[in-house]
C-alpha cells in the first residue's frame, strides 16, 4: 500500500502533534507541506477538492482509501490505531479533558500572537494571565508521568506541543512548575521524538500562520 500522506502548510500549526505521533510510532509517511506564498496556496487550491475529502481542509490524512480531515479526528484515529489510548475510564476522562484544554491553551497564545494590538509590551500582562492555567495544569498532572497516567497517549503530543509554543514565546515559562517542567523534559527526551527533532525533516519554525506577529515569520528565538 502507498505511504500514508499528512497534508498541511509548511509550519507547525495544527499538524505538529500529528507529526510527533507518526514519528514516535515510526510510521513511514509523506509529510506533504504546502509552502507559504502564492505557489503553495495555489497548489492547495488545486488539491482541495480533488482529494476526495468529505470536508476539505488542512491538515488531512490519507491512508489508501481512508481519508480524514480535522486535526483532532486525525490524532484520535492514529491514537487508536497505535494503541496510544486509555485503558480505563479514569484515563479516558483525563485524555478527553486534556485534549480540549490543550486546544484552548494553545489557542490563547495564538490569538494573542495574531491580535492587531499584539505588542511585546503586552508580554508581562499576557504571561500573568497564563499563570492560573499553568497552576491548573500542574495540579492536573500531579506526580503522573504522562497526562493520562503511567503510559503515553496521543493527547501528550498535543499538550507537549502547546507547552513548547509557550516556551518559545518565553523560555522560562515552566520554571515555576516542577511537575510540568519534568513532564516537558520527559516528552522532549523520548528517543523517538529526539530522532525526529534532530532530523532535517523537522521544521521547527514558523509555528503559526504568517499573519501572526509572533511565530508567523522572521527569525526564530535563539532558544528554539
Ligand atoms: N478544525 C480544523 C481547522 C482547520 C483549519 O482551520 N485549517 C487551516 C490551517 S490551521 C487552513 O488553512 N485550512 C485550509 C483551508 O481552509 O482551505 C482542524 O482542527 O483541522
Amino acid at each position: 500500500m502507498a505511504k500514508p500522506i499528512l497534508g498541511y502548510w509548511e509550519l507547525r500549526g495544527r499538524a505538529e502533534p500529528i507529526r510527533y505521533l507518526l514519528h514516535y510510532k515510526k510510521v513511514d509517511f509523506v509529510d506533504k507541506r504546502y509552502t507559504a506564498g502564492v505557489a503553495g496556496y495555489e497548489e492547495w487550491q488545486k488539491d482541495k477538492f480533488s482529494l476526495g475529502l468529505d470536508f476539505p481542509n488542512l491538515p488531512y490524512y490519507i491512508e489508501g482509501d481512508f481519508r480524514l480531515t480535522q486535526s483532532i479526528a486525525i490524532i484520535r484515529y492514529l491514537g487508536y490505531q497505535h494503541g496510544l489510548v486509555a485503558k480505563t475510564d479514569e484515563q479516558q476522562r483525563r485524555i478527553l479533558v486534556a485534549e480540549q484544554q490543550s486546544i484552548d491553551f494553545r489557542q490563547k497564545l495564538r490569538s494573542f500572537a495574531e491580535a492587531d494590538e499584539y505588542k511585546e509590551t503586552g508580554k508581562e500582562e499576557f504571561l500573568k494571565s497564563v499563570q492560573p492555567l499553568l497552576q491548573q495544569w500542574e495540579k492536573f498532572l500531579g506526580n503522573r508521568k504522562f497526562m493520562a497516567g503511567d503510559d503515553i497517549t496521543y493527547v501528550d503530543f498535543m499538550v507537549y506541543e502547546a507547552f513548547d509554543l509557550y516556551r518559545l514565546y518565553h523560555e522560562s515559562v515552566l520554571d515555576d512548575y516542577p511537575s510540568l517542567k519534568a513532564y516537558f523534559s520527559r516528552m522532549k527526551n523520548l528517543p523517538e521524538l529526539q530522532e525526529y527533532m534532530k532530523s532535517p525533516v523537522r521544521k521547527p519554525w514558523p509555528i503559526f500562520a504568517p499573519k501572526a506577529k509572533f511565530g508567523g515569520s522572521g527569525d526564530p528565538p535563539k532558544h528554539l
